[in-house]
C-alpha cells in the first residue's frame, strides 16, 4: 500500500472505531456511514479521499479491517469499536484454544482480575499464537497467553468473530488462562 493510503488507514480506524466526531459524521446503530458523506467529510477535514483509494484500502488493507456494505453504499469497521455500535454478529462456537498477544508489564494484572475490554467493546483473541504474538508486540515485550475456549463456551460465555477471523469475547476470567 501506499504511504498516503496507509495513512489514510490509519485515519480510517480512528473515526470509524473511536472518533466519528472528528469529521463531524455519525455512525449508525451498526457502524456503518454512507461512503459518499465519509468522502466528502473526510475531504472537508483536509484528508484527500476519493471512493477508489476508500476501494484500494478496504480490499489491500493488512488485517482487512473494514468492510463495505453489500449495496457497496456503506462502509464500517469489522472491529475494535470504542463508540457504542452494535456489529449484530452471532455467537459462534469457538475452537478448542484462542490465544490473546499481550506486553509482559500487563501480566500482573492480568492474572489477577483476567482479561478485560477495557474502552474496547470486547476483549480481542486471535486465532493462532502468531497472530497474537504481533498483536501483543504492539504494547512491548510480547507474551502469548492460551484461552481454554471450549471450557469457556462449555461453561456459558459466549463468542463472536468479526468479519476479519478476529474472535471476540466480553470477559476471560483467570482460571481460563494458561502462560505457556
Ligand atoms: C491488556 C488490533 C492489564 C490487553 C489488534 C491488551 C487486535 C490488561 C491491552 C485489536 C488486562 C488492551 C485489539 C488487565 C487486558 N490488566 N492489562 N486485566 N486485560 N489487558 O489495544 O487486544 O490493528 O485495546 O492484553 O490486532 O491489544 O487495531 O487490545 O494488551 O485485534 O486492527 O490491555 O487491535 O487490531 O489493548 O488489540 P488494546 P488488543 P487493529
Amino acid at each position: 500500500m501506499r504511504a498516503e493510503s496507509i495513512k489514510s488507514s490509519k485515519f480510517l480506524s480512528k473515526v470509524l472505531r473511536h472518533r466519528p466526531d472528528l469529521i463531524g459524521i455519525q455512525l449508525d446503530p451498526n457502524g456503518w456511514v454512507n461512503v459518499e458523506e465519509l468522502i466528502h467529510a473526510c475531504r472537508k477535514h483536509g484528508v484527500p479521499l476519493d471512493r477508489e483509494t476508500l476501494e484500494q484500502i478496504v480490499r489491500t488493507n493488512d488485517k482487512q479491517r473494514f468492510a463495505f456494505s453489500e449495496d457497496r453504499q456503506k462502509i464500517r469497521a469489522n472491529q475494535g469499536h470504542s463508540v457504542a455500535i452494535d456489529l449484530n454478529l452471532d455467537p459462534v462456537k469457538p475452537p478448542d484454544l484462542l490465544f490473546h498477544g499481550t506486553a509482559l508489564r500487563f501480566l500482573p494484572s492480568i492474572r489477577k482480575k483476567g482479561l478485560l475490554k477495557g474502552n474496547r467493546h470486547h476483549v480481542h483473541l486471535s486465532p493462532d499464537p502468531v497472530t497474537a504474538r504481533r498483536v501483543g508486540k504492539r504494547h512491548g515485550t510480547p507474551v502469548v497467553l492460551q484461552i481454554l475456549s471450549r471450557e469457556m463456551h462449555r461453561d456459558g460465555y459466549t463468542f463472536f468473530q468479526s468479519a476479519n477471523g478476529v474472535w471476540l469475547t466480553e470477559f476471560v476470567p483467570v482460571r481460563y488462562l494458561r502462560e505457556n
